[in-house]
């Protein structure tokens, strides 16, 4: 991977992205003292952290692939307004390297990590390979991507059943498909191919052991563009709905933090070894005792905020910093862990079937109080779009222990009144209470484990 340096001190971002993550950046800048500039689409055009930016510009209609997806008119927009640097938050073009490639040729800062980084850990093939000549663990499996029927049968032999195919250029759960048996891989191995060509132009796929109840932990890394690299703890994502993360928290509970602190090293030491710039997540999964990497995210995390909480470390204004040209100005021994965060992500969905509820929300009440963080987009009359996705506030509680924080977050929940669209605050509460989540260390399966159980009785 090559280092290209794109970090240069600018004055003006422009935010392409929207709701909370839109307003958690532009809190961020305003914290360094940075002009902010929100792009819109016209579904926006009344969201009420546009009023706090210090312009705000329309970049097109409703669909996210006429506006917060159109390359052309958020650097058009970064013109007119004198933007020098573009924060692309999460989702949308966070994680498209033709992207952050055209806002450098346009002569900005793209804040986020090089696109030859972003091209990299975009084809899983290519990431895993990285992180193998890195030192960084991985799931068992095929190293590079399959070629015919023969090869892909020695291969999965070799690995063992049941194993698992996926996508090269997929992630994020789209385009793998687990086989457990040799007389069902040749079918499979084509399904899965012509689902990656169809999804992702790239009909490259390849194989990994699959490992039947593991946890989703992942390691918080910032690295700036001076060979400085630490790695931030580490998060446990395992409860999740259809690849959509319900609850987060950090540490990981029941994990040994020596064990965590080898593989926290190994990620910082392997961004280093690529030249990684920016912030960044290494996704594992945890199985008896041993992490898998399975893939990196160059992007802000929703769930970043967990990470804060107990570092004390602002992520999006070092990431602002970073893309400045600055240093992270710390070190790994002058980080300290403190106490625990959970995050519990408030959807406007139908609490039974979890259709997206758009709609007016008539009234409100956010909590507050000790250790209780809101970050939320959303205010009394604001309609929520039907455009985009139906995350409206994360609720973020610290604790100077787990169980505080869980105690926290309960109250917490109570405090919440959210009238007109329906949202999942009483599955949240629920899963508060749930014995298993309570002693910690669920797999990722435990939630939909427990909604069927549900809907069966
Ligand atoms: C796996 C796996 C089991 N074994 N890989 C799903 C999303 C993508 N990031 C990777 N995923 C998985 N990869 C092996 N070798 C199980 C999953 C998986 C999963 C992973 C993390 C969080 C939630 C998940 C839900 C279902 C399956």
């Amino acid at each position: 991977m090559t280092r290209d340096p794109q970090t240069r001190p600018f004055e003006t971002v422009l935010i392409a992205n929207r709701g909370e993550i839109a307003l958690r950046i532009q809190r961020a800048c305003h914290t360094l003292g940075l002009r902010c500039v929100c792009a819109y689409s016209e579904a926006d055009r009344d969201a009420p952290y546009l009023r706090s930016a210090d312009a705000a510009i329309c970049i097109g209609p409703a669909p996210a692939t006429k506006s917060y997806l159109n390359v052309e008119a958020i650097l058009i927009a970064a013109e007119i307004t004198g933007a020098e640097a573009i924060h692309p938050g999460y989702g949308f073009l966070s994680e498209n390297a033709d992207f952050a490639d055209a806002v450098a040729r346009s002569g900005r800062v793209f804040v986020g990590p090089a696109a030859s980084a972003i091209r990299t850990m975009g084809n899983k093939v290519a990431a895993k390979k990285a992180m193998i000549a890195a030192g960084v663990p991985c799931v068992p499996g095929s190293s590079e991507a399959l070629g015919d029927d023969a090869v892909i049968a020695r291969i999965a032999e070799e690995v063992g059943y049941p194993i698992i195919l996926k996508a090269a250029g997929g992630g994020g759960g789209r385009g793998m498909r687990v086989v457990r048996s040799q007389a069902e891989l040749a079918k499979a191995a084509a399904i899965t191919r012509e689902e990656a060509q169809r999804f992702f132009a790239n009909p490259d796929i390849y194989i990994e052991k699959f490992l039947e109840r593991p946890r989703h932990v992942e390691i918080q890394v910032l690295c700036d563009g001076h060979g400085e690299a630490v790695w931030l703890s580490d998060r446990d994502c395992s409860l999740q709905r259809r690849h959509q993360k319900v609850i987060e928290e950090a540490p990981a509970p029941g994990i040994d933090r020596e064990a965590i602190a080898a593989i926290g090293e190994r990620c910082a030491k392997a961004c280093r070894q690529i030249g990684y710039v920016g912030a960044g997540t290494f996704e594992f999964l945890y199985e008896d005792g041993a992490f898998y990497f399975i893939e990196m995210n160059t992007r802000v995390q929703v769930e970043h905020p967990v990470t804060e909480m107990i570092t004390g470390i602002d992520i999006v204004a070092a990431q602002l910093r970073i893309a400045r040209g600055e240093p992270l100005g710390f070190r790994q021994q002058d980080i300290r862990i403190c106490g625990h965060s959970l995050e519990c992500r408030i959807n406007a969905e139908d609490p039974f079937n979890f259709a997206p509820q758009p709609g007016r929300i008539d009234e409100l009440v956010l909590p507050g109080g000790p250790g209780v963080r809101v970050d939320t987009h959303v205010t009394r009359g604001y309609t929520i779009p039907s455009s985009y996705d139906s995350m409206i506030a994360k609720l973020i509680v610290h604790g100077s222990t787990r169980d505080e924080a869980l105690a926290r977050m309960r109250r917490a929940l109570s405090e919440l009144v959210i009238d007109g669209p329906a949202c999942n605050a009483a599955l949240h509460m629920e899963l508060l209470n749930e014995e298993n989540f309570v002693a910690g260390g669920v797999d990722i399966h435990h939630l939909e484990r427990l909604l069927s159980e549900r809907s069966a009785a």
